[in-house]
């Protein structure tokens, strides 16, 4: 196995307005705190950290048709996206500390401006590939695969401070992982778009391996693209990771979670993580945001090279006596 020259560029993005509980804007702080830079160092990673961006306030941000906070999050949006390609052009692998998953819009957008045509890997108990139209609850964090792929633009009405996003994923360069909670219009246009899901259900026939396996070999059939890794915490089970804005039960256990991020880190390919929707206001105890928070940790640890049998430097020299 050899060793990639690895480092990270940490993007703090505290927005919350894809969705409307509070807390979610925590989450980069809170993973900070937990020590993610310096385990990061001492698995021999190279970290930058970017801290925090500021977000715009947004005022007389009405719905639009169904659709909350549509301004505010087409804004903070934009920004991540420069944010993330400027990150990119100083070679780093980005992480993107959310915040909810509406960010994943500017973090896939500003991924792909910088290197082109990527692989998406969606971990996640939910598909949020809602269009505007389909979406029950107007809350753009379940819909933004929607504004990002190319064959869903006929479907995308004209949003404010929308305009600037150039689609930039095709439906065959997306795989699912996780997902147990639906909705309707979703399923529909997961299957007209013929988009590959491994649900739950393919989790428990398959098992991670080789989910993870299929992934890979589906990804990268043809050319080898750039991988970006959208993690939702609420893909793993609510025992693990309660702390959450709409935790789903029947998850991922911990340990299939980090399968699924030492096997990407494995492809060479991984190019950009983003971490979303911790949120500590969701825990019912300090354990609750304890150990979600940690989760989040080892999960992007695994994503920089982590092993589980043990990890050491190409430099190590046994002391002598
Ligand atoms: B998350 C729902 N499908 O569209 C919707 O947590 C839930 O980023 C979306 O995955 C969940 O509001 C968004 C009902
Ligand atoms: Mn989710
Ligand atoms: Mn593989
Ligand atoms: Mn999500």
């Amino acid at each position: 196995r050899y060793h990639h020259q690895r480092s990270a560029g940490i993007i703090g993005a505290p927005f919350s307005k894809g969705q409307p509980r509070g807390g979610v804007e925590r989450g980069p702080d809170l993973i900070r705190a937990a020590g993610l830079l310096n385990k990061l160092r001492e698995q021999g990673c190279t970290v930058k950290d970017y801290g925090n961006m500021a977000f715009e306030e947004v005022v007389d941000d009405e719905p639009v048709g169904r659709v909350k906070c549509a301004r505010a999050v087409g804004s903070a949006n934009k920004r991540l996206s420069d944010a993330v390609q400027a990150v990119k052009r100083e070679g780093h692998t980005t992480v993107m500390l959310g915040g909810d998953h509406s960010l994943a819009i500017g973090s896939i957008h500003g991924h792909s401006a910088a290197v082109g045509e990527l692989s998406v890997v969606w971990v996640d108990a939910h598909a949020d590939i809602n269009t505007p139209l389909t979406s029950s609850t107007g809350n753009i964090h379940g819909q933004p695969m929607s504004y990002l792929l190319h064959e869903l633009q006929s479907k995308i009405p004209v949003l404010p401070n929308f305009s600037w996003i150039k689609p930039c994923v095709s439906a065959k360069d997306l795989v699912y992982i996780g997902l147990r909670d639906v909705d309707p219009g979703e399923h529909y246009i997961l299957k007209l778009l013929g988009v590959k899901v491994f649900s739950m259900s393919e989790v428990d026939h398959l098992g991670v391996p080789r989910v993870m396996e299929e992934t890979c070999d589906y990804l990268s059939a043809k050319v080898k693209k750039p991988i970006h890794l959208s993690y939702d915490i609420d893909a793993i089970d609510p025992s693990v990771t309660p702390a959450t804005g709409t935790p789903v039960v029947g998850g991922l256990t911990y340990r299939e979670g980090v399968y699924i991020t030492e096997h990407i880190c494995q492809t060479g390919l991984l190019s950009a993580v983003d971490m979303v929707e911790v949120n500590p206001l969701r825990g019912r105890t300090e354990d609750d945001i304890q150990s979600t928070v940690s989760t989040a940790v080892d999960l992007l640890l695994g994503c920089f090279g982590r092993l589980r049998e043990g990890n050491h430097s190409s430099d190590y020299r046994l002391p002598e006596p």
